[in-house]
């Protein structure tokens, strides 16, 4: 994707080293830490002052609301654990994370709002310019969140500090960071990256990826746990299948339970490594509806990438 992301050096070196090494070794936890999360601005990260900054909400509905900071904090929280994933992120990339949400159900403050039964999408507008939408009738379900809290602490900069909207199995890009604004509109609004021809449902692909071992990495001849994830939004995640051959054979991995409806799962497979040689590591998912993830290589524009995760190792006697 052609966003210009705020990273950092270190992880600017991290994404460089994956260009040039292939995909690196990686110890996943079911939980990524805040210093480990990806980042897509499309700008650099607004310094937003909360003593004067707010959150209104306008448009169709009877009672506009404008909420401080503080007025966000002292209403009831719910947490909620789910995964974000960037539209451009590749075929065993990076730009994915879970984390532990924490703030005000958006559905609560929409009631309150009085939304028209003349809605069709909310847009959300963030303190650095950018702006996106998605159905005003997504907007009402139960488990879209106005986060205030990643991972137990208050939204690091970089991830929207104070408030971003949080919606679980739609692309990075329409969980706006920096909210300044929702509005209720009567027509369907084209964001930043709708604009430019990227999807607008941005339901999130069956993706899945091999974590251990590391691609190009050499290991011994003896039993080896292969690992990795898997993440098919709120559809899911049903079976994941490894194949050691490329493709012509597939085995069952084991699946650790998700952590919640909206988050990744992890899983493992026991590989016993039949000899020294050249494997080729391939995985695929299913989904909750029983969907097999397409193997048909796409680019990310407009939809997202698809394709299956494939590494080679060598195996030394
Ligand atoms: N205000 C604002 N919100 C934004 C963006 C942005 O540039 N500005 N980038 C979007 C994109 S493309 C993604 S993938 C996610 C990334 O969230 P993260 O940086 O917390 O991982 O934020 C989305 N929300
Ligand atoms: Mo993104």
């Amino acid at each position: 994707m052609l966003a210009m992301a705020a990273v950092q050096p270190e992880r600017l070196a991290k994404a460089v080293n994956f260009r040039i090494f292939g995909d690196a070794a990686r110890e996943t936890s079911s939980i990524t830490p805040n210093d480990e999360f990806y980042i897509t601005s499309y700008h650099s990260t607004p310094e937003v002052d909360v003593t004067i900054w707010s959150l209104r909400i306008k448009g169709l509905v009877r009672n506009p609301l404008t909420l401080t900071y503080n007025d966000l904090l002292k209403r009831r929280h719910t947490a909620m654990i789910s995964t974000l994933e960037c539209i451009g992120n590749s075929i065993g990339g990076e730009s994915i994370g879970n984390a532990r949400w924490e703030g005000i159900k958006l559905n609560n403050l929409l009631d309150e709002a009085g939304v028209s039964p003349k809605a069709v999408d909310l847009v959300l507008r963030g303190a650095d310019g950018y702006a996106d939408s998605f159905p005003a009738a997504r907007a009402m379900q139960e488990e879209v969140l106005l986060a205030t809290k990643m991972n137990g602490v208050p939204l690091p900069e970089d991830h929207g500090f104070p408030a971003r909207v949080i919606v679980p199995g739609i692309y990075g890009m329409k969980n706006v960071k920096w909210l300044t604004e929702l509005e209720v509109v009567d027509h369907d609004f084209k964001g930043y990256w709708e604009k430019r021809g990227w999807s607008d449902e941005a339901e999130v692909q069956t993706m899945s990826r091999i974590d251990l071992p590391g691609h190009s990495e050499t290991l011994q001849a003896r039993d080896y746990t292969v690992k990795g994830i898997a993440f098919s939004g709120i559809r899911g995640i049903r079976k994941v299948e490894v194949s050691t051959d490329g493709g012509a054979t597939w085995h069952q991995a084991a699946v650790e339970p998700a952590l919640s409806p909206y988050s990744w799962v992890l899983w493992s497979y026991q590989w016993k490594i039949p000899g020294p040689g050249r494997y080729k590591l391939v995985v695929r998912a299913t989904d909750g509806h029983g969907i097999l993830q397409s193997p048909i290589r796409r680019d990310d524009f407009p939809d997202g990438k698809s394709g299956l995760h494939e590494i080679t190792v060598k195996v030394e006697a």
